[in-house]
């Protein structure tokens, strides 16, 4: 098994449908070849406890779920997620491999209903401290073709079933916080065919690896 000079956190993010979960498991088969320790895992959920969390957060309610109660959930998930999963697989200096994570706080809570950036930023310093990912593959493509990806798969969940407006600001802030962390995020063009963007994934994956294998 090849070692890693210290643990590895990549994330995958994107707004709706853009292709996470096939990218992910592009990038799970690339390290599992070239034999890095790995822990596939995904927010708002990743433990019993977070997926719980996750499920009341999704699941479509009957009572209307105020913006702030959204983000606190997310981040409680998320404070349960990194003391039981992320930190342990980083201080083992595994890869871990994450499907969303705070920049989707960023983008869905903030660019998607409107909650302020500073009080985001407040609650992932309290619950992160200085753990933020290293590497994140951010899937861009318009959004409408998104959605009609995402429209395949069948019923939508409380989140999913917002409007293409929502969407739409959702991209952009992703795309802003690409351009103020160039050396975090690793945008991937997911409008191409899957085998071009698998190239793209391995591509990034390649350079990223080399910086933190000890020869
Ligand atoms: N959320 C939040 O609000 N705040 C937070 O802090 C966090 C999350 C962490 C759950 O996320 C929800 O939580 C999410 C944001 C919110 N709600 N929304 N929207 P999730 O990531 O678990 O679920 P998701 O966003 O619904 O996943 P997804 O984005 O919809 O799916 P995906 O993983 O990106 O797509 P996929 O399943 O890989 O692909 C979709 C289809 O397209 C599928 O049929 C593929 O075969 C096809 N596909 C994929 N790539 C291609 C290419 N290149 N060409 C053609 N077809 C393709």
């Amino acid at each position: 098994m090849s070692e890693l000079k210290s643990g590895l956190f990549i994330t995958v993010e994107g707004s709706e449908g853009v292709g996470k979960s096939t990218c992910i498991a592009f990038i799970q088969a690339w390290l599992q070849a070239e034999n890095l320790p790995l822990v596939t895992t995904r927010e708002p959920g990743g433990t019993p406890f977070a997926e719980a969390v996750r499920d009341l957060l999704l699941t479509p309610q009957q009572e209307p779920v105020a913006d702030i109660t959204e983000l606190l959930l997310m981040f409680a998930a998320r404070a349960q997620h990194i003391e039981q999963v992320i930190k342990p697989a980083l201080a083992e200096q595994k890869v871990v491999v994450c499907d969303r994570f705070t920049d989707a706080t960023y983008a869905y809570q903030g660019g998607g209903r409107g909650v302020d950036f500073q009080q985001i930023a407040q609650l992932e310093q309290l619950v992160q401290g200085a753990l933020r990912p290293h590497v994140t593959l951010l899937l861009d493509m318009p959004v409408a073709d998104a959605l009609q990806r995402a429209a395949k798969r069948g019923e939508l969940d409380r989140i999913e079933s917002q409007t293409i407006d929502f969407f739409e600001r959702v991209r952009q802030v992703y795309l802003k916080r690409a351009e103020q962390y160039p050396e975090q995020f690793h945008l991937v063009d997911a409008s191409q065919p899957l085998e071009q963007v698998k190239q793209q994934v391995e591509q990034i994956l390649a350079k990223v690896i080399s910086q933190y294998v000890s020869l």
